[in-house]
């Protein structure tokens, strides 16, 4: 027995209409998350269409659009931006700011950059993964041959999820929380969900097709406004795989349906179709290409639909997302890992507790999470190249592949089916 909302419920009451679901035992807790807000986990015997844990009808324009600005004030604090295009970020759901952040700031984070693949070289180096440290080659381009010598070596990098102190202060940089103040008022936290994007040359695991980010979240998030920013750490253009974003697609307050996995990745995702019927999106005229500068960045909310386009350059497009939120909602995310408050008026002189954040690392969270049960530790997993989620609960499972091969029968049966 499970619990909603308080009402206790069967497994099996539980399941999303349409599925014919063998529940195993403990296999309530996966939809714990998913049932909360306006759940369509009806219970009618013969349903007409499936629904999946991640559709709900309710919607919450309110939440993303420009009624949820908060006033700005006119007399501006360091960093922030005109009115206009706070007001851009709420009406079209996007903001490119072309400069914004000092060279030092992110040329330290490029340094910082170069140490985790140093570590990554030396890691694959000594456990007789690759033959050569690749040391010759610069920061653009290291990983690449490291990634031809060990493919996958991307992705272990990407779920490292180590946050060296350039990251640390970029992420709660003043000027940047003053941006972030102007989106979300001044009770601002960390949501756990950050990348560092390792986008090597014409690579499929890092090309990620159109989402909108709320659909790897659980559905609390739905009703959470959670901006994204996007920060390359070199010019993003058409060429390298900048992103593309369909501009006013949040204005509906709703998740699409959307579908896993992408390819040979992890990725979830939402057919153009379904952008066009559900959230109003014109194809042709409301895709917007995002090239940014190096010292820009791009704002998103977590309801635009958005996708990052193939890396067709000779250089890896190194970028990070960092995203924030109100610290008294939910961050969404399966309760596996908390935010990190970063400022608060109650404490002007707050100290980030970062250890503490960095203490839970979301990933092996994650994996334990799918894998529970099953999945006899075979390899070592410091040299695992897949990624598992929750979010694979979430949506119907249209393709398998390495990444979902080890789900635990808990996650994968529903989808076998
Ligand atoms: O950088 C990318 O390739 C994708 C980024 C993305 O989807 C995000 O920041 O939410
Ligand atoms: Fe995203």
């Amino acid at each position: 027995m499970c619990t909603t909302d308080g009402v206790s419920v069967t497994a099996e009451a539980m399941a999303p209409a349409g599925w014919s679901v063998p529940v195993p035992a403990g296999a309530c807790t996966s939809n714990q998350w998913t049932s909360g807000i306006g759940s369509t986990m009806a219970q009618t015997d013969k349903p007409t269409q499936k629904k999946f844990p991640g559709d709900v009808e309710e919607t919450h324009p309110e939440i993303f659009n420009l009624s949820a600005m908060p006033p700005q004030s006119e007399e501006k604090k360091p960093g922030q931006l005109p009115d206009h295009m706070i007001k851009q970020f709420f009406e079209q759901g996007y903001v490119i700011v072309d400069s914004f952040f000092k060279k030092e700031e992110l040329d330290a984070c490029r340094e910082a950059i170069e140490v985790l693949v140093d570590d990554l070289a030396n890691m694959l180096y000594t456990g007789g993964k690759i033959k050569s440290l690749y040391k010759q080659y610069g920061l653009f381009e290291r990983l690449t041959h490291i990634e031809r010598e060990f493919p996958g070596a991307n992705i272990i990098l990407h779920k490292q999820g180590k946050l060296p102190q350039a990251f640390r202060d970029l992420w709660s940089n003043s000027r940047l929380l003053n941006v972030v103040e102007q989106l979300i008022g001044p009770e601002i936290m960390g949501h756990p969900v950050w990348n560092l994007r390792t986008k090597t040359p014409q690579n499929e695991a890092t090309t990620v097709p159109w989402h909108q980010d709320c659909a790897y979240l659980d559905n609390r998030s739905y009703e959470v406004l959670q901006p994204t920013s996007w920060i390359p750490l070199l010019d993003a253009n058409e060429k390298n795989g900048c992103m593309e974003v369909a501009a006013r697609g949040h204005q509906k307050g709703k998740v699409a349906t959307h579908q896993c996995c992408w390819g040979g990745t992890w990725y979830v995702m939402l057919e153009e179709e379904e952008m066009a019927k559900t959230l109003d999106v014109d194809l042709k005229k409301d895709v917007v290409l995002c090239p940014v500068p190096y010292g820009g960045m791009l704002l998103i909310n977590n309801m635009i639909p958005h996708r990052s386009l193939a890396n067709m350059s000779e250089d890896i497009r190194w970028s990070l997302d960092l995203r924030w939120q109100r610290p008294d909602k939910s961050v969404g995310f399966y309760d596996l890992k908390n935010g990190v408050l970063m400022r608060t008026k109650a404490n002007p002189d707050l100290k980030i507790d970062w250890d503490s954040f960095e203490g839970v690392d979301r990933h092996i969270a994650a994996v334990e999470e799918m894998r529970k049960d099953s999945f006899p530790e075979a390899e070592d997993p410091r040299f695992d190249t897949t990624i598992q989620g929750p979010w694979m609960r979430k949506w119907e499972m249209v393709h398998m592949n390495r990444h979902t091969d080890t789900l635990s029968n808990d996650a994968s049966s529903w989808h076998k089916n």
